[in-house]
């Protein structure tokens, strides 16, 4: 704010209100199989996915902070079908808009693996005084003013980057506050970590089985060699990336040519976040950041990670490796 003394204070709020409804998720998640929280709410979602409990109450959460902030304009949401547009006095003369994954990996609750809540936040291009409009939610992701996960893992981390860069926060359960604990994250440009679910190989293009394959003869004499983690739950694989170095791909199949990873509230995120950490993240053909969205839950081909390596990719892609 001191930078900044022309400053509203709107954003810095809307960041604060998240991080209050990631507290509360966290308290659920971290007793999720002592409460009847676990398994199915015996919705199926937008996604056509059976909805967990835990998707419901983390998703309530959000909605809540930040209908009652003073920063949002209203919402998108993984969990549903449309967006929520907070119409009244206050809410029509905030200055944002935000999308969210409430609890993205949300399949891997019942077994204890770490799951996350991944957000974007927008200017609104709507006139102000009045209700968003659904164009305030489709702009491209170059658009974003910041961008942000948390991660419910062995510890609880928000990660958030605006232009001026990434910082990591951790909860210190005993104050119950997120504390700077990754000031400034790069992301290394060399990484020697590929991520990807291996059981699609024969379904992907071959640029990308190519460079799949490259990956596996690394050795000592060509910058490797490699490990290949999957978690399966993105937050995890791209904030391990993100740290280390490395490159996650969700690429698209014969059964899913855009893949599986929504557009709006997974990629455009985290490839906010990686490239200003000096990453980069498209779909094989363009910026992720530069696609221009025309419905909210669109899918995309999603490669993200070390600047190093989705250039070798790259490579693949263009047919020159
Ligand atoms: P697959 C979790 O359901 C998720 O949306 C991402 O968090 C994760 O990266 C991906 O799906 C895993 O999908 O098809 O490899 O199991």
């Amino acid at each position: 704010m001191r930078a900044f003394p022309q400053a509203t204070g709107q954003l810095s709020g809307l960041l604060r209100d998240i991080g209050l409804a990631a507290k509360r998720v966290n308290v659920e998640v971290n007793k999720a199989g002592l409460v009847d929280i676990l398994g199915d709410a015996g919705d199926i979602n937008i996604q056509d996915e059976e909805v967990k409990k835990l998707d419901v109450y983390a998703n309530s959460q959000f909605v809540g902070v930040l209908r009652h902030g003073i920063s949002c304009a209203g919402i998108g949401s993984e969990e549903l079908d449309d967006i929520v547009v907070f119409d009244d006095e206050v809410s029509n003369n905030s200055k944002y808009v935000c999308l969210f994954d409430p609890l993205d990996g949300s399949s891997n609750i019942d077994v204890n693996v770490s799951i996350g809540t991944i957000f974007g936040i927008y200017r609104r291009v709507s006139e102000s005084g009045k209700p968003a409009t659904r164009e305030d939610f489709l702009q491209a992701g170059n658009r974003q003013v910041a961008a942000g996960y948390i991660i419910y893992g062995s510890s609880t981390m928000l990660v958030y980057a605006t232009r001026r860069g990434v910082n990591g926060f951790t909860l210190d359960q005993s104050i119950g506050e997120f504390c700077l604990s990754n000031p400034n994250i790069q992301c290394p440009p060399l990484g020697k970590i590929y991520s990807v679910n291996h059981g699609n190989f024969f379904q992907y293009q071959e640029p990308v089985k190519k460079y799949i394959t490259a990956c596996q003869k690394k050795d000592k004499t060509n910058g490797g060699p490699y490990t290949q983690r999957y978690i399966g739950s993105m937050v995890s694989d791209v904030h391990r990336n993100l740290i280390k170095g490395g490159i996650f791909m969700y690429p698209g199949t014969i059964d899913k040519p855009n893949g599986k990873l929504r557009l709006q509230y997974e990629c455009n995120p985290f490839a906010f976040i990686i490239e200003i950490a000096g990453g980069v993240a498209t779909d094989g053909k363009q910026r992720i950041l530069d696609i221009k969205p025309t419905a909210l839950h669109q899918r995309t081909p999603f490669f993200i990670g070390s600047k190093s390596m989705m250039e070798e990719l790259d490579g693949y892609w263009k047919g020159e490796a």
